[in-house]
């Protein structure tokens, strides 16, 4: 028996990377339970049947499962934007990094399209979310501008790629490794859609050793079964006031006496990472009425 990470599932099949080999592995029988009991990224024991075939015996415990993109054994998200065309949106921002906080990952933030001028002063930008912790890394994969920037991230490390559609994703990691090949530019139709690359998730090698996932752009941002209270977590430079709140269970709301609100005041925490905590506290209260 050998061990290998799967790193594509198409058509009822398992590619799983096994030393410098591609085994191309059906499944036993006994482990087709449901679409998430083998998934892309998942560590597996499996018996070579030929030079590059096998079959899948058992699956080895996971670290942590994504959802979207559904990969097992994730490192860290990189969290792509554009300086322009499409100018990042901070609410939208927010939204990607509570989903990656929610799945206990570490954000990573790619500010791509520098080249291009947009009316959001980056610097103030990158100065904030510098100071809650997440790393900016600013660049350009149209001029191959700041790449070296991101490439120490992503050694020997499971990284997915998201972002909205057209920020560049997939012309950075065409940057990082040309071999990828990935198809970049306007996603013109539904002809594009259920390609390959798309659609599955796969973890790609990059030279520079490691894995990365690329993402057609989550069109979901939605919090289906996230918490109220959950929420504020994922908002970190929140944690450091929510404790000087007066109650407990504040949700830094309407409540009295709350040390995150008198924070956004003083500008100790950001207004624009506030509105968007609201925005996403809003939208989880209508949830739950309707
Ligand atoms: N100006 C500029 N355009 C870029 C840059 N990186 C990518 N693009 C363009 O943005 C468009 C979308 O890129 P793509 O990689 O397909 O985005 P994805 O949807 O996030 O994968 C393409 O036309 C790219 O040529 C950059 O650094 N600067
Ligand atoms: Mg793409
Ligand atoms: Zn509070």
């Amino acid at each position: 028996m050998i061990t290998g990470l799967v790193i594509k599932a198409y058509n009822g099949y398992y590619y799983v990377k096994s030393d410098d080999k591609v085994i191309v592995c059906s499944l036993r029988g006994r482990l087709k339970k449901d679409i998430v009991s083998l998934v892309v990224g998942d560590n597996v024991q499996l018996q070579p049947i030929q030079a590059d075939k096998g079959v899948i015996e058992g699956v080895l415990p996971r670290r942590n499962l994504l959802r979207r993109p559904l990969v097992a054994n994730v490192d860290q998200v990189v969290l792509v934007f554009a300086a322009g065309n499409p100018e990042i949106n901070t609410s939208l921002l927010d939204r990607f990094i509570v989903l990656t906080e929610l799945s206990g990952l570490n954000a990573i933030i790619c500010i791509n399209k520098v080249d291009i001028t947009g009316s959001i002063v980056l610097a103030e930008l990158t100065t904030v979310y510098r100071r809650i912790g997440y790393p900016v890394i600013e660049i350009s994969a149209k001029n191959e501008i700041g790449i070296n920037d991101l490439q120490p991230y992503l050694n020997n490390k499971i990284t997915v790629f998201a972002g909205p559609s057209g920020v560049g994703k997939s012309t950075i990691l065409n940057c990082l490794d040309p071999a990828l090949q990935l198809q970049t530019g306007e996603v013109s139709s539904k002809i594009g859609r259920g390609k390959h690359t798309t659609r599955y998730a796969q973890l790609l090698p990059l030279k520079s050793g490691g894995y990365v996932v690329d993402t057609p752009g989550f069109s979901s941002t939605e919090f289906n079964d996230v918490h109220e209270a959950e929420l504020a977590h994922c908002f970190r430079e929140f944690n450091n006031y929510s404790r000087m709140c007066k109650f407990n269970t504040c949700l830094h709301y309407k409540e009295p006496l709350c040390a995150v609100k008198e924070a956004v005041n003083n500008e100790q925490i950001s207004p624009w990472r506030y509105e968007s905590y609201m925005k996403m506290l809003m939208e989880i209260k209508e949830n739950k009425r309707g």
